[in-house]
């Protein structure tokens, strides 16, 4: 058990190389042992190419020796004609005889089909190594399939004595105030790369007037996400210059006359469930996963709909006495830990 644990480990180890490219794929690690050596290795490719296991079998030197090898997978062997053929099939055609499987792929057009697949032809299949940590790494992948909503990611900076905002008056300065440091702007950048999508609510555009990008990271930009029920949102603001898809979610279409470039128009009902019917517009357009950067209604109503998987606050040692409160969340802290001054913790459900 502890060697299909070593090398389903590696397996992890060579996924995580995917981190922000393959989504809405699964970051997925395979590993080729023959003789009790590594003699190949592969990752999944980013969105649309290879699957992990045909890079790892590409990557093999002396192919005659996989008849007598063992392939380790961190997710189970797909069955289907995707973007790419099935890797059961590919496995079978090169007569693996032995396959450890990380955990069971619950999209529905694989969940077990894989495994069946390789056995029906003779292979021997072992399934549910490092399960957990299998499904840990592809938690995006794995809340969109089974809950059938993007994975949910909240995130704020509060001051020591609780408030996200200084009191604001109507046509005050736009610019956002800061309670974090630079370093905390720059993790910010980093997480936004790692998401589909970045939401944020009404006020939050008309006060800070956000780009929602990643500019202090090199990684890709998310989709942005806006609510805006009544469209006060000035045409202006960035979030609609068009650099990267916007999504907007608004009740009144006949005010959105002029078309504006590169954004969707969700319409939605505000009396109702909004982030309910958020999650089911993003499952359709197949976001997997979110953060969540304000304001505080904005938060605080995914946090009453118990819609939300992973909360990150950032605590900064300013104090504002007064202002907007910050959104008040039950669960457990996993960790805490310092960014430069600052300090951090996340919690989940
Ligand atoms: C694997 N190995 O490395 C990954 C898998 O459209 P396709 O062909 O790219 O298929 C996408 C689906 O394949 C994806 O939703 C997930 O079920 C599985 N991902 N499978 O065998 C891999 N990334
Ligand atoms: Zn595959």
């Amino acid at each position: 058990m502890k060697i299909h644990e070593k090398y389903i480990k590696r397996c992890l180890q060579l996924a995580k190389n995917g981190l922000g490219t393959t989504s809405p794929n699964p970051m997925v690690g395979a590993v080729i042992v023959y003789d009790g050596k590594i003699i190949g290795e592969g990752y999944t490719s980013p969105y649309g190419g290879n699957h992990a296991e045909v890079n790892a079998i590409k990557s093999v030197t002396d192919k005659s020796l996989l008849n007598r090898s063992t392939i380790y997978v961190s997710l189970e062997p797909c069955a289907h004609y995707g973007k790419t053929p099935p890797c059961a099939d590919l496995i079978v055609e090169h007569k693996i005889p032995e396959v450890v499987v990380g955990v069971v792929d619950d999209n529905s057009l694989v969940s077990g089909e894989g495994v069946k697949r390789l056995r029906n032809a003779g292979c021997d299949v072992l399934v549910g190594i490092l399960e957990k940590e299998c499904r840990e790494l592809n938690k995006r992948f794995f809340t969109f399939h089974n809950k059938k909503r993007p994975y949910i990611i909240l995130k704020w900076a509060e001051t020591k004595d609780g408030f996200i905002d200084v009191k604001r008056s109507e046509g005050a300065e736009k610019q956002p105030t800061w309670i974090s440091n630079k370093y905390a702007q720059q993790l910010v950048h980093k997480w936004r790369s790692e998401e589909q999508g970045i939401m944020v609510g009404t006020n939050t555009v008309i006060k800070d007037n956000p780009r929602l990008n990643v500019r202090s990271w090199v990684g890709k930009n998310p989709v942005r996400i806006i609510l805006d029920n009544s469209l006060r949102i000035p045409k202006e603001a960035y979030v609609f210059d068009g650099m990267v898809k916007t999504i907007l979610f608004t009740s009144s279409r006949t005010a959105f006359s002029k078309k504006r470039n590169n954004v969707q128009v969700a319409l939605i009902d505000y009396s109702e469930n909004v982030p309910q019917q958020v999650c089911n517009v993003l499952f359709k357009n197949e976001i997997q996963s979110i953060i969540i950067e304000g304001g505080a209604y904005t938060l605080q109503s995914f946090i009453n709909a118990n819609l939300w998987d992973e909360t990150r606050i950032f605590v900064g040692n300013t104090i504002f006495k007064e202002g907007v409160k910050a959104p008040q969340v039950n669960g457990t802290a996993l960790f805490e830990k310092n960014v430069a001054d600052d300090s951090f913790k996340t919690i989940i459900p």
